[in-house]
């Protein structure tokens, strides 16, 4: 026997659903209801933020398609029908890097390490120039942490990438890399962002703070900035007039609250300066780290992370899926969870590498544009601010798989050995034998 309680839009005299509308807002009430998840709702509705104790409930609650209607109602009311895609280039211009994150299988330790490579600007133009023929609107360049990159490297880098594509946005350097300029430049940072804005620089992209815990940064990542320093620079980029993005890198060791603290200081940051754009949660992918053990979250943890991330951070504009990190699959489902954006075409990508792909880890635009059709929403290429390029399928090409087969695996495996450190680092492993009994990690092996 159903039960049949009020519900807002219905006729209240009959207490019964009229349209089909109503109807599937009933059936909805009813399983957040059963979810135990009312309140939230009505919070939802209402556009009020929710606490720390309300994020945890989202993440404990076993309906997590309930969490997904939740966060949908908060995507469509920012973004209605809309998935954004961008035609974009990733640019790992080094990998060489001195933090030695546990959970990390990308960086190649500054010494005597054979699968070490560090781009001159020019051969990471070259690497721009190959895909000349793609109408790409963002360049993407992140890589390690190489101590022995002086600051005019990195100038020099922005130059040369505006020069070989000057119509794209450049969004480059995680925090990380910003505190590494930083210190290369022996001056503040609202200077070094000002100098890097005159070398080409348009946006920052998020990842470097990966949770905002003491005791992860502790146990995986501790060479690298905390959350506070991370917090202090990005709210000098956007001092400095940058958009930035956020990430949060999810299972692992992190436990709930850790997460659910990273989107508060997050909003609290965005509440203060309103530079942020875009939240990324990473799925987090344990081959060949130092963490392999551990097994990769599922894509049931994948959804839910989009979710949570939706109707935590009620400042943010959008939540993204990246399908690298995700897969396509789960991407297309991410955009009735929460998500509004799928990122882009990237042609080449070294921090997770599908090993049947290597580098060629791309998406042609028809693709990305025929993925979000099939998920129904309605795709809508972005440049990296969110400005609209096109609707639909009026400008896709498949181009971008034929360009990424000649040139991905070629003339990549620089040797210039001569701007590499040599100093001593601790690496992952390293770090990993000189654990004490007990800890997390230990547990975890
Ligand atoms: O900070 C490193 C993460 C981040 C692994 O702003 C890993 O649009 C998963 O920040 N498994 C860099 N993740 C990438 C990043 C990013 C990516 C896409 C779009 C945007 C954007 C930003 O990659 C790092 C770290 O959190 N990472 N190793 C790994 N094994």
């Amino acid at each position: 026997m159903i039960e049949f309680k009020v519900v807002k839009g219905f006729d209240t005299a009959m207490n019964t659903p009229q349209t089909s509308g109503q109807m599937s807002e009933f059936i909805w009430a009813k399983a957040v209801g059963n979810a135990g998840l009312s309140d939230i709702h009505e919070k939802v509705l209402a556009g009020e933020r929710l606490s720390f104790e309300e994020g945890m409930r989202l993440y404990a609650t076993p309906q997590l398609n309930v969490v997904g209607y939740l966060a949908n109602i908060v995507r469509e009311r920012k973004n209605g029908n809309v998935a954004y895609w961008v035609r974009n280039q990733h640019v790992n211009y080094t990998n060489v890097c001195n933090k030695g994150c546990l959970f990390c299988s990308f960086y190649a330790r500054p010494k005597d390490d054979p699968r070490a490579y560090t781009m001159t600007p020019e051969q990471a133009a070259d690497k721009v120039r190959n895909y000349g023929d793609v109408p790409i609107t963002e360049v993407h360049v992140v890589g390690g942490v190489n101590p022995k990159l002086p600051y005019s490297y990195y100038l020099e880098l922005l130059r040369a990438i505006k020069a070989a594509r000057p119509q794209a946005h450049i969004k480059a350097f995680t925090m990380v890399e910003i505190d590494q300029i930083v210190r290369a430049a022996k001056k503040p940072a609202a200077e070094v962002y000002e100098d890097l804005k005159a070398a080409g620089l348009d946006a920052l992209p998020g990842g470097g703070a990966e949770v905002m815990s003491d005791r992860v940064h502790e146990d995986l990542f501790y060479a690298k900035p905390n959350a506070a320093r991370w917090l202090e620079l990005a709210r000098a980029a956007h001092q400095a007039g940058l958009k930035t993005n956020a990430t949060l890198l999810y299972g692992h060791v992190e436990q709930t609250p850790e997460k659910v603290e990273h989107f508060v200081k997050l909003r609290e940051l965005q509440d203060e300066t309103n530079g942020f754009l875009t939240l990324i949660p990473l799925s987090w992918h344990p081959e060949k780290t130092a963490l392999e053990h551990i097994a990769p979250p599922t894509g049931v943890e994948d959804l839910r992370e989009i979710a949570v991330a939706r109707l935590m951070l009620d400042n943010f504009p959008h939540i993204k899926s990246f399908w690298i990190m995700n897969s396509a699959p789960v991407t297309q489902c991410a955009l009735w969870y929460g998500a509004d954006d799928v990122d882009g075409t990237i042609m080449e990508y070294e921090i997770i590498r599908d090993p049947s792909r290597d580098r060629k880890q791309v998406l042609t635009s028809r693709q990305l544009v025929e993925m979000i059709i099939e998920a129904g929403r309605e795709p809508v290429e972005r440049d990296p601010l969110y400005n609209v390029v096109s609707v639909g399928l009026e400008n896709v090409s498949t181009t971008e798989g034929g360009l990424v087969e000649q040139f991905a695996n070629k003339g990549h495996n620089i040797e210039n050995l001569d701007i590499l450190a040599r100093e001593e680092v601790t690496t992952a492993s390293q770090r990993l034998k000189h654990k004490v009994k007990g800890t997390l990690l230990e547990q975890a092996v």
